[in-house]
């Protein structure tokens, strides 16, 4: 089956990112930040990936995957402005090469949160010369490596990082500013924008090979907490277009939503070649008033009836799969290929982990009957790993890490990941 253009092959396997998983990023923000006891434990080595990779890789092609999520790491190929450093540039080369060589389909990141240390000092995305300094970097990299990769995404989930960094300050540079966080997101779509661009245009015009380019979208399921109240349900749907709409609006050039925020977006060419999904969980929303502030609704923190919520995570999170249904149904109005980029659990128990998968793997099966051109599915996370804030409690792997002695052994959910997106293509 022709997947809406993108191939004939559904996508499918696990994703990672730099900072979670490589170790000894010493030269980004987060470092930085955990140095200076922001955290309750610094990254350190993490999963000692960088140094691992090959035996990850194979323990990917053991698995049975035929692609693989993850996100260069800019602070090591530009430790400093305008240094760029060859060590890294021929490490993500071995990276590329032994994916190839296993048959394993890159899909590649080029920001997952993490910014050069230099970059921030200058002010970072707060500052104008964001986008260009950004922009040096793919240059470099697509230049580097476009010759392996068909499938880029330019910024993973733009929102939560400017929500995390620049609204609730528990991530770095820590600021608490709603004009500041609207001012990123200015700056992130237009980054975002130029990437697409040089990309396409170095695909076009040197490897002559069709790419496709997006970004991450962090999608929640918004439920109203009341679900007789007509403010709450009110809030909810508006809550759930801001949050899981805005960007891709802003890439498309149909800015109609906010007008007098990001109308500069309307009529511009359209910069995204698919949806990248990332989808975790349900939350219920509580209308607060017309003109509270920074927005009429809230999360609702309180308990809900036990049939409404169902199962959690481990940090707290309402699991939901009917959710990325909805979700999905509700983007097929953007007429674009659609691949969940990530869907995942934390918990302790491998019985709950593979139900999850199973779950959300049957969600999209029944979509791709409907016609749905969903062309891949990538499970979060392949090792267990640096969760930012939270540390290395969580464990979303489908191979669970062992941090003394970094030994990695294969969960029974990895059997599950493989049996149900080997079921989701055989029942075409
Ligand atoms: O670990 C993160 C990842 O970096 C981005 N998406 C959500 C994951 C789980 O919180």
């Amino acid at each position: 089956m022709e997947q809406a253009g993108v191939g004939s092959q559904f996508l499918w396997g696990t994703a990672t990112s730099a900072h979670q998983v490589e170790g000894n990023n010493r030269a980004n923000d987060w470092w930085d930040w955990e140095q200076q006891g922001k955290l309750k434990e610094p990254s350190g080595v993490a999963c000692d990936h960088y140094r691992l990779f090959r035996e990850d890789i194979g323990l990917i092609s053991s698995l049975g995957q035929n692609a693989h999520r993850f996100s260069l790491e800019w602070s090591r190929f530009e430790p400093e402005e305008n240094h760029w450093n060859d060590e890294a540039f021929r490490h993500y080369e071995e990276v590329f090469q032994e994916l190839s060589r296993r048959r394993i389909e890159p899909v590649v990141t080029l920001h997952h949160f993490t910014n050069p240390r230099w970059f921030s000092e200058k002010g970072g995305w707060l500052e104008p010369s964001c986008v260009d300094a950004f922009n040096r970097y793919v240059e470099r990299v697509v230049r580097a490596y476009g010759k392996y990769v068909r499938f880029w995404i330019t910024i993973n989930e733009p929102l939560i990082y400017v929500y995390y960094s620049f609204y609730a300050g528990l991530w770095p540079p820590g600021r608490r500013c709603y004009k500041d966080s609207l001012k990123v997101i200015r700056f992130l779509v237009k980054a975002h924008k130029h990437a697409y661009r040089i990309i396409h245009d170095y695909y076009e015009t040197v490897l002559k090979k069709p790419v496709w380019v997006s970004f991450a979208n962090y999608m929640v399921y918004f439920s109203p907490c009341r679900s007789h109240s007509l403010f709450d349900r009110w809030t909810a749907a508006w809550t759930s277009r801001f949050v899981n709409e805005i960007f891709i609006e802003a890439a498309i050039g149909s800015f109609l939503f906010y007008p007098g925020i990001f109308c500069e977006y309307l009529f511009q060419p359209r910069a995204l070649d698919y949806l990248a999904v990332n989808y975790y969980s349900q939350d219920f929303i509580r209308f607060r008033g017309l003109f509270a502030k920074p927005s009429m609704g809230e999360i609702c923190s309180k308990d809900h009836h036990p049939e409404k919520i169902g199962e959690r995570n481990a940090l707290g999170w309402n699991i939901y799969p009917e959710g990325l249904r909805d979700l999905i149904q509700r983007l097929r109005r953007f007429r674009l290929p659609i691949m969940v980029s990530e869907n995942g659990i934390c918990t302790p128990d491998d019985e709950q982990r593979a139900r999850f998968i199973r779950d959300h793997v049957d969600v999209l099966g029944c979509l791709r009957k409907d016609g749905v051109p969903i062309f891949g599915y990538f499970y979060w996370s392949l090792l267990d790993n640096f969760e930012w804030a939270h540390g290395f409690g969580p464990r979303f792997g489908i191979v669970e890490v062992d941090y003394r002695s970094q030994e990695r052994r294969p969960r029974p959910s990895s059997q599950v990941l493989a049996e149900s997106c080997r079921k989701l293509i055989c029942t075409e």
